[in-house]
């Protein structure tokens, strides 16, 4: 943990950047795990020097942009947003049921919100240190147009994932935990059935949690999901490229990282060249983001 990091003392988002050196890095990767995710093929990127925020998004940033503007979140709008079904308290569960046949542990739960995490009975005062959570794409872009910053592209997600190293599976290296360590909020046990908490949590972690990545990054793979600017596709040239920016168009947003929900077994993707999609008005019990910038953002 690094001072000013804690929820009392946390200094403003702002100044809580880091800076990322510009720089030529191998995006994606010709040794896919996850092939339908579009991986493959590795390609030679360059990246012009940014700023990326050191920690995800929390419930006391996010909140102080609610303060100051009064945004209503989608899901908010919407009445409710999908929920790990782990999570649920067995009153909220009984009421539900609807679910995705393809994955029954998401459960549509009326009422939960970035405020109400687990549904009206859940709240976020214990934890203003962790992701923010139920945020959608658009709801994303609109607070890190308010802070003066803007959301990642893809490439720069993956340059600052990788942390000055090439070619490694995690932000860390090859070994998903050297020496016994945990270096990520990840699950333990047999998905969906017991998180054993082998890392410290169940569900989120602070968003200084674990020893941060080469470029000071924290919590880069696991705890939330990360939005990017990107439109989804599963397709890419081979071709050298210059701040590449994903395709023009599109129906699904791409998300980078992983969550406290993924496991080998079934969600492969807490690794740097690793990639998902949802649409941008989607929003998710594992699913925040943080921002980058062209300039620090002045502050007052
Ligand atoms: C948001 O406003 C409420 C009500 O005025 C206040 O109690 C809370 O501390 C504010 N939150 C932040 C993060 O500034
Ligand atoms: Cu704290």
């Amino acid at each position: 943990s690094v001072p000013g990091a804690h929820c009392a003392g946390r200094l403003p988002p702002s100044l809580q950047m880091v800076s990322i050196p510009a720089g030529v890095f191998t995006m994606g990767t010709d040794d896919p795990q996850i092939k339908q995710d579009g991986e493959a093929p590795a390609r030679r990127v360059t990246v012009d020097a940014f700023y990326m925020d050191a920690y995800e998004v929390s419930n006391a940033d996010f909140e102080r942009f609610v303060n100051a503007t009064g945004y209503l979140t989608e899901a908010e709008k919407f009445g409710d947003s999908f929920v790990f079904e782990g999570l649920l308290s067995e009153q909220v569960k009984a009421g539900i049921q609807q679910a995705v046949a393809a994955a029954p542990w998401w459960l549509p739960v009326k009422g939960a919100s970035w405020r109400h995490p687990e549904g009206p009975d859940s709240t976020v005062l214990h934890r203003p240190d962790h992701p923010v959570l139920h945020v959608s794409w658009n709801d994303a872009v609109a607070y890190c147009a308010w802070a003066g910053k803007r959301l990642p592209t893809e490439a720069e997600w993956e340059y600052s994932c990788r942390g000055g190293l090439h070619d490694r599976l995690f932000p860390w290296g090859n070994k998903l935990q050297p020496r016994g360590q945990h270096y990520a909020n990840l699950w333990q046990g047999e998905f969906p059935v017991t998180d054993t908490g082998e890392d410290g949590f169940r569900g989120t972690a602070p968003v200084d949690a674990f020893p941060p990545n080469g470029y000071g990054l924290y919590n880069i793979v696991g705890n939330a999901w990360e939005w990017t600017a990107d439109w989804w596709a599963v397709r890419h040239s081979a071709e050298e490229a210059l701040n590449p920016k994903g395709p023009p168009s599109g129906k699904d947003r791409v998300k980078k990282g992983g969550s406290y929900m993924c496991h080998k077994s079934y969600c492969y993707r807490y690794r740097c060249a690793a990639r998902s999609q949802n649409t941008p008005d989607s929003s998710a019990s594992n699913l925040g983001f943080r921002c980058a910038a062209d300039h620090l953002p002045i502050t007052s």
